[in-house]
């Protein structure tokens, strides 16, 4: 199974990075001789897990499709996670290869001889001639990309080469893609937002896709005031990000650049809930009426609005091609009516196979062969609605999915905290916010400053909480939980 890397025109530009242009063929070839190089003399990856720490460009792209073509699982990772993320996802997928650029490797090499898996850069890996490559079935496991949840450690969520390309295929069908689309490429590629909406989708239509190594706004606006782009997607954070830079410019140039948005044929929304205010504003500023969509690691993208046809602020749209809906109320009976909430629940060949190594996990997370997202919606003149999730646990801030567990674990190692409870509030920019409210041992102070300075290097930077309240005691139930909801007053 070739998926994924367009073969119709060869000299077509595929990649953009920086000064460099890549093409089809170039980039074809590339990835055969990473392959041959990775597999170093055997016939099959036989799904070895193979991870990799490469920022957007033409080194991602090798590896990626190169783990794939040699019947490997790609696990894309953060570059930018703490030492102690990355040991968890290298050892509970049993990593046997790291493949890492030239400015992670330095941060890595350590922990990787500390855990006997060897580590090398894509150039290391390309072979002087290609090897004859495995043929791969849909049915074979593709991808690990580690996700939070209601557990403390994040787990590593496995797709099948089939689950993947219909991934691909239903958006493909649903928002036009063509071949002389043109998209920026600045969301992380660890996380499906990235690897499927943008890269992929890009890369199976034949399109042309700007990696930048992060986000950037000025050299971004700069490209859109061009007319460089002509579908572009992104996470609301992003959005309010964009909308704030805009307001600082002087108004030609903020008028060039709203006039690149405004000639574009598509800007989309996704990851987490598009505020109202945010597509009113971004309507009045660039005349797009952002597209928003419903997804998940494990199930691709679900919901979406129209492509051609109204586009509701607020709401997520419709169901996408090949993808079935159903809501689920609190008894567990399937809701009939428009107005009712539910827990969505998705069947499709898009939704994931397993928890990686948890089969009691991947078993708790489907319900009669439908996959339990976790989030509630309703459907109101035939639009869906998210209204919110079943669980306190989650936090969605910029995008990211962020597990309370999992930060109040790390933060329980503190020598001064007693107690901690992670909460999400509601914040402009980030959507929720992480928000610590801990209990000390003994009669000291904590200012977030120094709770911030002794996360440092524990957590990925975007999980450190950004506001703190110190109480004598956190409040609980009779059964000893705390009770979650009564912490957020705290913050107003
Ligand atoms: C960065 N920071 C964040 C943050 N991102 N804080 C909270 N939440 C976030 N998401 C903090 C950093 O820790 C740092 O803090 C400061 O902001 C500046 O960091 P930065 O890296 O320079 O920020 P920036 O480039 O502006 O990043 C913001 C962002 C990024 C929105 C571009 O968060 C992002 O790319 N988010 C997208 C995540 C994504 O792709 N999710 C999709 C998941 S898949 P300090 O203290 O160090 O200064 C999914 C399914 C679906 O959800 O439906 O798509
Ligand atoms: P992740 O696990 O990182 O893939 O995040 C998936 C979660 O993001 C979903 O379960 C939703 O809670 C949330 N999400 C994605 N898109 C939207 C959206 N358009 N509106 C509200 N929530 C969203």
């Amino acid at each position: 199974m070739n998926h994924v890397l367009n073969s119709d025109r060869p000299d077509k530009v595929a990649l953009v990075e920086g000064d460099n242009t890549f093409t089809y063929a170039h980039i074809e070839s590339r990835i055969e001789q990473f392959a041959s190089g990775v597999l170093a003399g055997r016939r099959d990856l036989e799904e070895a897990r193979v991870a990799f720490l490469i920022p957007a460009g033409v080194d991602y792209v090798t590896a990626l499709h190169g783990v794939w073509r040699a019947g490997g699982i790609a696990i894309p990772l953060n570059v930018a996670a703490a030492e102690s993320e990355w040991e968890h996802c290298l050892t509970s997928a049993g990593v046997t290869q790291v493949i890492a650029d030239a400015q992670t490797l330095g941060s890595i090499e350590g922990l990787c001889g500390r855990l006997s898996i060897p580590i090398g850069t894509v150039s290391d890996s390309l072979a002087d001639s290609v090897s004859p490559l495995p043929v791969l079935s849909p049915t074979r496991r593709a991808m690990i990309v580690f996700t939070s949840g209601t557990t403390s450690k994040p787990k590593g969520a496995v797709t099948t080469h089939g689950n993947i390309a219909a991934q691909i295929e239903t958006l493909i069908t649903a928002w036009e893609w063509r071949e002389d689309d043109v998209i920026p490429l600045f969301l992380p590629l660890h996380h499906v937002h990235g690897i499927i909406n943008v890269l992929s989708c890009a890369l199976w239509a034949g399109a042309t896709v700007h990696a930048m190594p992060k986000l950037d706004l000025p050299a971004l606006c700069a490209q859109v005031a061009a007319d460089t782009f002509s579908v572009f997607m992104a996470v609301p954070t992003i959005y309010v990000k964009l909308i704030d830079h805009l307001e600082t410019l002087e108004e030609g140039e903020m008028e060039r650049i709203c006039e690149g948005f405004a000639n574009m044929r598509l800007n989309v929304s996704g990851s987490a809930a598009c505020p109202v205010e945010v597509f009113e504003e971004w309507r009045d500023l660039t005349g797009q009426m952002l597209l928003e969509r419903y997804g998940m690691t494990e199930i691709g993208m679900a919901l979406s609005n129209p492509y051609r046809g109204e586009r509701r602020p607020g709401y997520v749209g419709q169901v996408l091609p090949d993808v079935a809906v159903r809501l689920v109320d609190e008894e567990g009976g399937i809701v009939t009516e428009e107005g009712t909430p539910g827990e969505i629940r998705i069947q499709s060949p898009t939704v994931f196979l397993e928890y990686w190594g948890n089969a009691e996990a991947t078993e708790a997370s489907f319900a009669e062969g439908w996959f339990c997202t976790g989030d509630i919606a309703v459907i109101e003149d035939g639009s869906y609605r998210i209204m919110g999730r079943s669980s306190v646990d989650i936090i969605k801030s910029g995008g990211y999915k962020l597990s309370a567990l999992e930060i109040e674990n790390k933060l329980l190692a503190h020598p001064q905290i007693a107690e901690v409870a992670v909460v999400g509030i509601a914040d402009r920019t980030w959507g929720e916010a992480v928000a610590a409210v801990v209990a000390l041992k003994g009669d000291g102070d904590m200012t977030l400053k120094d709770l911030r300075g002794w996360c440092d290097g524990k957590l990925s930077s975007y999980k450190v909480p950004k506001q703190l309240r110190v109480v004598g005691a956190l409040p609980r139930n009779a059964m000893g939980k705390v009770v979650k909801p009564s912490l957020k007053p705290l913050f107003e």
